[in-house]
């Protein structure tokens, strides 16, 4: 029986006896409220669609400024969820028209009759619930009241047009349009002189179409954009065979993907490719047109490292210089302000050929500044430009705006929706808000929206949300909230995910910073569909993990909790691992596990290149050792690090570290020699700490022929690695040198005691196990050499040692040891600092180009390696700025041990 049937029958009167019953109003009768209406009625929910137009579309029905268009192809950007759908309606492009687009949506309504249950022409005034009643008591400026179980908004991310803010706009005496309010008449432009004022998607769109119409066109540019051809025409052969061979297939995988289309996850780095090779893909791209193609298909780090985005910006501008034929008009043209991909880059049609015409003429704003809107045009700090039409394409307050904006929302005990997003969105999983109970929003901030084809996005949170509330209406709950601690758990989430890509570096709608006075921060989840559809199908099957249920006789269900604490790419990997059901290592005997590490190591992404790389050997304590040495590209002599790769004391050699030698030799710009000490069982206790010590003492006498600076040395070391660091720099300190001056112990082994809670809390399930462990303490120490401060340098004396960096890992086993280490240093008097890295596990340091989350923490220890030796910390790239929200800051938190640590 639907809810309202039921309310009707046996709840109290509502707060307004006169307010139409309902079981869910929608907002919004674009993408999402259609789809929305149809599996709501489907699933037997008395469902009214409200809207302020006066027909379906949403943004489709706004946007109809000249040029509009779709920049997904049509062929990913249609609705998934009825097989027979897809195959009745044929695109005829493949960039739709907005036109063409909202013949689709009419289609859509007709073909599931769902008009009638739509109410156009009617905006709503104010949403405020009912706590007695448990429903939502909408008022419409019709003068109507709506009471409703459920309260969605389905208003599309970019609905609210921003106002331009330029003073004067009402003294202009001729026509203004905005694209995002484009009127339904036919607007006249032939024979006049037009304005466009901006240069984001719509203006790109707009502004060659206009010129073709136009006795003359300006354009008031403030910040160049990249676009890239769209080349439209017929829908793709080869794409739409891809489809139509095996549609079902094609759409999961569209739904796993990183952006809502199935391109493949790429894995060869920027710097793995030749120039020729990535000229060749870049020209593909080019050739193509398609924009997450494009986005995505160039090289894996050209969306989440800045020297491989700063490739892909290079390529573009050299494309604009080819295209414009007035190299100043170019230069203008060129973006340099941001990443390329950190503010949407716009499909389009003949942009940058349009300024060859004649009759178009570039304002570069940021060296002439619109003054004013004069009664005949508008001013610049240097000109008058006399115009009859001025188009707007000034973009929106966007994601937010139509939420938060467009009516007061009061939840639970009156809190208004703006005062708790004041400093930013807060949301879990960008569908609901604490204190809000049963308010959803389709596509909402907090979400992968519009980083992603909307269309498989809207379809997820359409499902996710209606079979909820099938599921409730089975179970008899009548109330679902986020709690608090979710939804705090949530935006750090967003905030470690903002790590992954470069959209934090920019200006733009994504981070509010296009609407003065916004909140700044990441609004939209960067972590790719597939992740979050995870996430969402995990907090199902976790109970739903994160709300609170309630029902009409008292019952409550509450299974509270974070749903992600793991970094997102920590998360991606060890569910990968999980997959592959590896075999636990220590089942494999010595020689098993070093052929398997070395088969895992073979696979990994090669590490970046460095000015030079040179393997030798030098004296140890019993023969030779080899090391690999790893030269920085910029002039020397360069401070030294002698650097102690992991393994458990069994594995690996002198190059398995590779990637991260190479990493930390550019961070730090230091020479970085690994050594290959000896590995039990061949050689048990104590080999591999006097191998260590005795190569410390080597190079630190030979710095100078290594090409290194000569003076005090330094210390690294990951794992078994940080536990021979930490013991050469015991030993240095009794034994009369070489003098360090720093050591940096990565996740270090400090102790054989197996009852700290870091080793029952992580014992599996995060690749390096207790079973592990314990193979390795066996294989290399016996339990009576164990509490000799060689093995346990935790037990040794520690005053008078070197300062230290010690780098703990919230998901690892040895992580309650390291910390241990840390607060026994500074309460020995060692100055220490300490970087307790949430959501990272073991191997989340070296796994360079894999876990990209944790490379804020490789640089944070490269700095203290050049604070070790002081030299000056690094620069910040003078050519981004980072935007964040307050209180979403990089979840890894570094502090002064000095005797004191925080809970992890
Ligand atoms: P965008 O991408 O926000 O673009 C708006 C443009 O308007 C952008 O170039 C702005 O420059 C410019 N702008 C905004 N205010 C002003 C003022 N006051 N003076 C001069 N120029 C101004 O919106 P769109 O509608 O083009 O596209 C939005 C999305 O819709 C798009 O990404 C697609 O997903 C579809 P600024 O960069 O702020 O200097």
């Amino acid at each position: 029986m639907p809810d309202a049937t039921l309310a009707g029958h046996a709840s109290k009167a509502t707060s307004d006896s006169t307010a139409r019953q309902v079981d869910v109003v929608v907002v919004g009768a674009g993408f999402a409220g259609l789809y929305l209406l149809h599996r709501l009625r489907k699933a037997g929910f008395a469902t009214m669609v409200l809207d302020e137009a006066e027909d379906i579309g949403g943004t489709w029905y706004w946007n109809r400024y000249p040029g509009a268009r779709c920049d997904i192809q049509t062929i990913d950007y249609s609705y998934t969820f009825d097989p027979e759908l897809e195959t009745a309606w044929k695109w005829s492009e493949k960039y739709a028209t907005q036109p063409e687009i909202l013949r689709y949506l009419g289609f859509i309504a007709e073909r599931y009759d769902l008009r009638s249950d739509i109410r156009f022409r009617t905006r709503i005034t104010t949403a405020t619930w009912d706590d007695a009643e448990e429903r939502w008591l909408l008022t419409t400026d019709d003068g109507g009241t709506i009471s409703c179980r459920y309260y969605i908004m389905a208003t599309g991310c970019l609905s609210t047009p921003k106002p331009p803010e330029i003073a004067g706009i009402g003294d202009f005496k001729g026509e203004v349009y905005f694209t995002g309010r484009w009127p339904h008449k036919d607007v006249k432009l032939a024979g006049k002189r037009v304005a466009v004022v901006g240069t984001g998607s719509s203006g790109i769109q707009a502004i060659p179409v206009i010129a073709e119409q136009a006795a003359h066109l300006t354009v008031f540019q403030r910040t160049p954009s990249f676009a890239l051809p769209a080349h439209n025409g017929p829908v793709l052969a080869d794409r739409l065979a891809l489809l139509e061979r095996d549609r079902a297939s094609y759409r999961e995988q569209a739904r796993w993907s990183l952006a809502g289309v199935p391109w493949p996850q790429q894995t060869l780095v920027s710097w793995q490719l030749s120039d020729t090779e990535r000229r060749e893909r870049f020209e593909k791209a080019w050739a193509m047109g398609d924009l997450i193609y494009f986005v995505s298909q160039l090289w894996a780090d050209q969306g989440s490292d800045l020297d491989g985005s700063a490739l892909v910006a290079e390529l573009v501008r050299e494309k604009i210089r080819a295209i414009v034929n007035d190299p100043k008009t170019a230069a203008i043209l060129s973006p340099h302000d941001h990443p390329f991909g950190a503010k949407r880059p716009c499909l389009d049609t003949n942009y940058y050929a349009t300024y060859n015409r004649a009759n178009v003429t570039l304002v570069n704003l940021r060296e002439e500044p619109i003054a004013a809107m004069i009664a005949t045009g508008i001013t610049t700090s240097q000109r008058r430009f006399d115009l009859d039409i001025i188009v707007f394409a000034t973009g929106f307050d966007a994601m937010t705006g139509a939420i938060m904006a467009v009516h007061p929302i009061s939840g639970r005990g009156g809190k208004s929706l703006s005062a708790v997003w004041a400093d930013g969105p807060q949301t879990y999983l960008g569908l609901t808000v604490a204190g809000f109970p049963n308010l959803f929003m389709i596509t909402g901030p907090g979400s992968p929206s519009v980083l992603s084809n909307m269309i498989v996005s809207i379809e997820q949170h359409v499902d996710w949300v209606v079979d909820r509330l099938t599921a409730m209406r089975e179970a008899g709950f009548t109330t679902i909230e986020a709690t608090e601690t979710a939804q705090a758990g949530w935006a750090r989430h967003l905030a470690d995910c903002s790590t992954l890509t470069l959209h934090r570096l920019a200006n733009t709608w994504y981070t509010g910073a296009n609407v003065p006075g916004k909140a700044l921060g990441v609004m939209p989840y960067t972590g790719g569909v597939g992740l979050y559809r995870s996430i969402c199908n995990d907090v199902v099957s976790r109970g739903l993990l994160g709300f609170r249920l309630t029902g009409p006789d008292h019952s409550e269900q509450c299974n509270d909790g974070e749903i992600v604490r793991l970094q997102p790419d920590v998360r991606i990997l060890l569910t990968m691992m999980a997959d592959m059901k590896l075999p636990a290592i220590e089942s494999l005997g010595v020689a098993g596990a070093r052929a398997f590490t070395a088969m895992l190591n073979a696979r990994r992404p090669a590490g970046r290149p460095v000015g030079e790389i040179v393997d030798g050997t030098l004296p140890g304590s019993d023969g030779p050792l080899p090391y690999r040495l790893y030269r920085p590209v910029t002039p020397g002599p360069h401070p030294i690090v002698v650097y102690f790769h992991g393994g458990g004391w069994v594995l690996g050699d002198e190059k398995s570290d590779d990637p991260f030698c190479r990493d930390m030799c550019r961070r730090s710009e230091m020479i970085f020699v690994s050594v290959g000490y000896r590995r039990a069982p061949e050689h048990r206790f104590p080999t591999a700490v006097e191998d260590g010590y005795a190569a410390t003492r080597w190079i630190a006498e030979h710095a100078t022929e290594l090409g290194g600076r000569g003076g005090p040395i330094l210390v690294a070391g990951w794992s078994a690695g940080g536990n021979i660091a930490a013991v050469t720099c015991q030993l240095a300190r009794d034994r009369g040198g070489p003098e360090i001056a720093g050591q940096l112990l990565i996740c270090p082994v400090t102790d054989p005691s197996f009852d700290r809670p870091s080793y029952t809390e992580n014992a599996t399930g995060y690749f390096l196990t207790r079973s592990l462990m314990c193979w390795f303490w066996d294989t290399y120490c016996s339990p009576a050499d164990r509490t000799d401060p060689r093995a346990s340098p935790l037990r040794g004396k520690l005053a008078g040692l070197p300062r230290a960096f010690v780098t703990t890992a919230e998901f690892d086993p040895l992580r309650d040891e390291g910390i241990a280490y840390a607060k026994a240093l500074g309460a020995a008097g060692v100055p220490v600092e300490q970087l307790k890295a949430c959501g990272h596990f073991h191997a989340s340091f070296a796994m360079v180009d894999v876990v990209i989350s944790a490379a804020s923490e490789r640089a944070k220890m490269a700095d203290a390696l050049r604070r070790f030796a002081a030299q000056p910390q690094y620069m910040e790239r003078p050519d981004v700025h980072l935007s964040a929200r307050p209180g979403t800051s990089a979840r890894a938190v570094e502090q002064v041990a000095q005797g004191e640590s925080a809970s992890q």
